[in-house]
């Protein structure tokens, strides 16, 4: 039987361009895309779009039956920042979308559940430098904190249901087509727009605060690659890694192609979010395990975010 995959949340940052993916894999009829509102005119068009609440089990259970859904990618979720501002709107959306799709998955109605983490599970107490696999977690943000409860609940339904359950870490993710709204690593994405439109950014981060990062199409091919990958693997959720660095590095990456591209920094609340994550990860255990491996460094992402944004701001 073909695979018909769910995509909850597919307007988001990382969900309009899974969607993209996804349809291009197994064929436009079979990946149905998911928001509680309209996204990037691409995704509209190419194929099946249902509005979801990603909150509400019925409404996700009927989309499942109407088109025999085995695969569910749940995206939606609130990031780092807006959590801060409201916390029970984050744990209620975070955490209650994640149940629902759980639940369904132990129903035995959808085979495959695709669950986002993050480097948020980290916290201050972590080792900052070349972060493990396993090591402490005492993450302070709500985001994180709802990530690393996230994480347990699906350890816990994979243990006691055999729900096939499946996640990786996301670090800072960077792409061009969809903006990302309301994470601390947002400054990556805005630095390039503004870069193109004004030559010149004011970074909320300060100067030396390095955070691990990553350009969409990695983020993407690990996502699917776990996915696709044959079980059983030695985690439910791993580090992933790509690349990391500071506000200035990005910016002297910039200047390459704007000489006169100027930085200017007021850290703002968000670097105290950023101080408690790690600096870089160890995603070793992917890469042993499932082969895992980015193919974008800050110098080639700098090159195509700069070639795609120049096009469409021209447009
Ligand atoms: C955020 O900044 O909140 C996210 C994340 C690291 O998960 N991009």
């Amino acid at each position: 039987m073909k695979d018909t995959i769910l995509v909850l949340g597919a307007c988001g940052q990382i969900g309009t361009e899974l969607t993209l993916k996804l349809r291009d894999i197994y064929g436009k009829k079979n990946v149905i895309a998911s928001d509680i509102k309209e996204g990037n005119a691409e995704l509209m068009e190419t194929g099946i779009f249902e509005f979801i609440d990603a909150t509400d089990k019925n409404a996700i259970s009927a989309i499942i039956e109407k088109y025999k859904v085995t695969e569910v990618y749940l995206m939606a979720a609130m990031l780092s920042v807006v959590a801060e501002k409201f916390p029970d709107k984050a744990w209620n959306l975070n955490m209650g979308s994640l149940l629902n799709v759980l639940e369904l998955a132990k129903e035995g109605v959808v085979k495959k559940v695709f669950w986002p983490s993050s480097i948020a599970i980290f916290g201050p107490t972590t080792p900052r430098k070349l972060t493990p696999q396993t090591t402490v977690m005492e993450p302070t943000t709500v985001y994180g904190i709802s990530k690393l409860a996230g994480e347990r609940w699906c350890a816990y339904y994979k243990n006691k249901y055999k729900v096939d359950v499946r996640s990786v870490r996301y670090p800072g993710i960077i792409s061009w087509k969809t903006k990302p709204g309301g994470g601390t690593t947002d400054y990556a994405v805005e630095i390039y727009h503004e870069a193109i439109a004004n030559n010149a950014y004011s970074s909320f981060l300060s100067e030396n605060s390095r955070l691990p990062m990553m350009y969409m199409d990695d983020a993407i091919k690990a996502t699917i690659d776990f996915m696709q990958a044959t079980e059983p693997k030695e985690y439910l959720s791993y580090n992933i890694a790509a690349m990391d660095f500071t506000p200035a590095e990005i910016a002297d990456s910039i200047k390459k192609y704007y000489p006169d591209f100027k930085i200017t920094y007021s850290p703002d609340f968000r670097q105290q979010i950023a101080d408690t994550w790690p600096e870089s990860i160890d995603d070793s255990k992917a890469r042993e395990d499932w082969d895992w491996k980015p193919t974008f460094n800050l110098a080639k992402m700098t090159q195509t975010m700069l070639k795609n944004l120049k096009e469409m701001y021209i447009m």
